[in-house]
């Protein structure tokens, strides 16, 4: 080979290196960035405004619907998960987490409620008083009944639990009715109609429950799902349906779009019921943890905090943004709840011997006839 031909193979390898961190446009190569979020959890165009200001991030982003359905796929590699609390202590325990760097979260420092410092996360007060060092609120919500006014009657203001679930166990009901296919949901609130409590693990009190679940399926037939049940609740197609407190202004707006004036869609929260709360974490194998800090951080930006809460609906934990929301919806007190009110909602606990317990109810009554 001649000097100047092995010359040109230098030059074209020494390109070809430059080109694995240069893009054509001479800028620096991007960094992938990868999202695990719920459906239907962000706004349209965050990611895109996100992308715009770090113009080193290549966002990958990817949903789930349940935290169940999320824990399995967590070998997969995320950058930033967004699971609910129960779910954020499970996986401080598991060291599935890291710590966050508080320092380059700057807007979360400044905007974040500060009630989310005193909240119980969970019973084991050693790793709820670790929550925030691994995980921000993103939204919250609380869990209840959505029905349609013109076709049930409930009495005004109850939050009676007993008298709420009925019109989803009630086997003598003519209503269709949706379920969310999540166990903490689904047998909370068979636990919540029953009198006892959504983190029950009592025997005699889950038998119960489970009896309860098997005989609703058989007598009614619910619609299980889960994004999938605003859709079907805004058709018309379901009189009734548990629903996040945020999957009721969802409905409401789809109802709006539909011009489905027949529907008065109305939100109960019972005594007894759950609040949660998702939180953005650091899973410890992430490959792009300073992209991490620099989305969660994005996140707590007013203006986009606000965009984001207003498109999907559930409650914001950043004081900036919830002063910018119709005062209708941050007044609210099922999606706002005052002190009052979260003194009578309940948070998930969680233990590997309540995870199995009730995985295996879930089973049980979705395996039945
Ligand atoms: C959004 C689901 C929100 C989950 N589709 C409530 N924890």
């Amino acid at each position: 080979m001649n000097k100047n031909v092995r010359k040109v193979i230098a030059s074209f390898a020494a390109l070809v290196m430059a080109g694995a961190a240069l893009l054509p446009c001479g800028c620096a190569k991007k960094q992938q960035l990868v999202i695990y979020n719920w459906g239907d959890y962000i706004a349209e165009d965050t990611v895109a405004k996100f992308e715009a200001k770090y113009p080193q991030y290549d966002v990958v982003y990817r949903t789930f619907e349940t935290n169940e359905t999320m824990y399995p796929n967590l070998q997969n590699g995320y950058d930033v998960i967004i699971p609910s609390e129960y779910m954020v202590c499970r996986l401080i325990e598991e060291d599935w987490i890291q710590p966050l760097d508080w320092n380059k979260l700057p807007n979360v420092t400044k905007y974040m409620d500060p009630m989310f410092k005193s909240v119980t996360y969970t019973d084991n007060a050693e790793i709820s008083g670790q929550v925030l060092d691994y995980a921000v609120p993103y939204l919250y919500c609380t869990v209840g009944l959505v029905y349609d006014a013109n076709k049930i009657t409930l009495p005004e203001d109850t939050t009676d639990p007993a008298v709420i679930w009925d019109v989803l166990f009630n086997t003598e009901s003519q209503n269709s009715i949706g379920m969310y296919d999540s166990m903490r949901e689904s047998i909370g609130a068979a636990l919540n109609y029953l009198g006892y409590s959504i983190n029950s693990m009592n025997e005699a009190e889950l038998q119960e429950a489970l009896d309860l679940l098997i005989k609703q399926k058989s007598a009614l037939h619910p619609s299980y799902g889960v994004d999938n049940l605003k859709d079907k609740v805004a058709a018309g197609e379901l009189a009734a349906s548990i629903a996040w407190s945020g999957d009721h202004i969802v409905m409401l707006d789809r109802i709006e779009e539909l011009g489905k004036t027949d529907i008065d869609l109305q939100f109960v929260l019972p005594e007894g019921s759950n609040w949660s709360v998702d939180m953005m974490c650091v899973p410890t194998n992430c490959k792009n943890y300073d992209g991490a800090m620099d989305f969660i951080n994005f996140m707590y930006d007013p203006e986009i905090a606000y965009e984001n809460c207003d498109y999907v609906g559930y409650s914001t934990p950043n004081t900036a943004a919830k002063d910018m929301l119709d005062p209708e919806v941050s007044g609210n007190k099922y999606y706002y709840p005052d002190a009052e009110v979260f003194s009578t909602l309940e948070v998930y606990f969680t233990s590997d011997a309540l995870e199995e317990k009730y995985t295996e109810l879930w089973n049980t009554v979705k395996a039945s006839a």
